[in-house]
């Protein structure tokens, strides 16, 4: 397979062709507080193992990403120290008595350089691979990730992480926008809600892909083989 092939995934709404030069892996927000028990999402009431089941299967596509020396991406919601990127709204949202900025189980809550902030051990970032620190829910918004895909020819994305329906979602529709063709696997994505896991797939691959692709990771990767 050389670099310029042309690769065809089995997919809905129908095949997602790429190549492999122009096609990143972006893995969203696969962090700590979100994905470890007795972090800030367990703290909410949430099951964490409904997105750890994605684990394994973004670790398999991450090995062979690598493994080819292809883009991988990856993303982290948070905010500095100091809060300066943290709107109000989104500080007092949901009226809870322990929110963004305060201490939580793993350090103070989704702020940069606090250990619930990082990524999961079992997908950490290699030397060469870009972490985009975003404010927001779309990793768009407020970072430089358009510019670095631009920079390096990127035309195509494999969107992967959590939750479907907040980060994932978001950015498949903010890339969508900007011209990106978006595929996600529906093994590699995760949501506290089962409902909300099968209706946030549905939204992207629904009239002809209005905002993408979906798929599983066996399927791009027998299309890999
Ligand atoms: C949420 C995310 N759910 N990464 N963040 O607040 O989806």
């Amino acid at each position: 397979m050389t670099p310029n092939t042309t690769i065809s995934v089995e997919a809905e709404p129908y095949a997602f062709e790429f190549q492999p030069t122009t096609c990143a892996l972006l893995i969203i927000d696969m962090q700590r507080d979100f994905l470890e028990p007795g972090g800030f999402g367990e703290m909410l009431g949430n099951d964490v193992s409904q997105l750890r089941c994605t684990i394994e299967p973004n670790k398999r596509l991450l090995s062979v990403w690598r493994a080819r020396g292809w883009h991988v991406i990856h993303t982290r919601e948070g905010h500095r120290p100091d809060l300066g990127c943290l709107p109000p709204a989104k500080k007092i949202r949901g009226r809870s008595p322990t929110s963004i900025g305060d201490q939580g189980p793993m350090g103070r809550i989704l702020v940069r350089g606090e250990a619930g902030h990082d990524i999961i051990p079992e997908l950490y970032p290699q030397f060469g691979e870009a972490v985009i620190d975003k404010p927001g829910k779309g990793a768009f918004y407020a970072t430089d990730l358009h510019a670095i895909l631009m920079n390096r020819g990127v035309k195509q994305l494999i969107v992967t992480g959590v939750t479907t329906e907040v980060c994932v979602n978001t950015t498949v529709r903010e890339a969508n926008d900007r011209g990106y063709d978006c595929l996600v696997p529906s093994d590699c994505v995760g949501s506290y809600f089962p409902e909300f896991q099968e209706m946030g797939l549905k939204m992207i691959k629904a009239q002809g892909g209005i905002f993408g692709w979906v798929s599983h990771s066996d399927k791009i990767l027998a299309a890999l083989k």
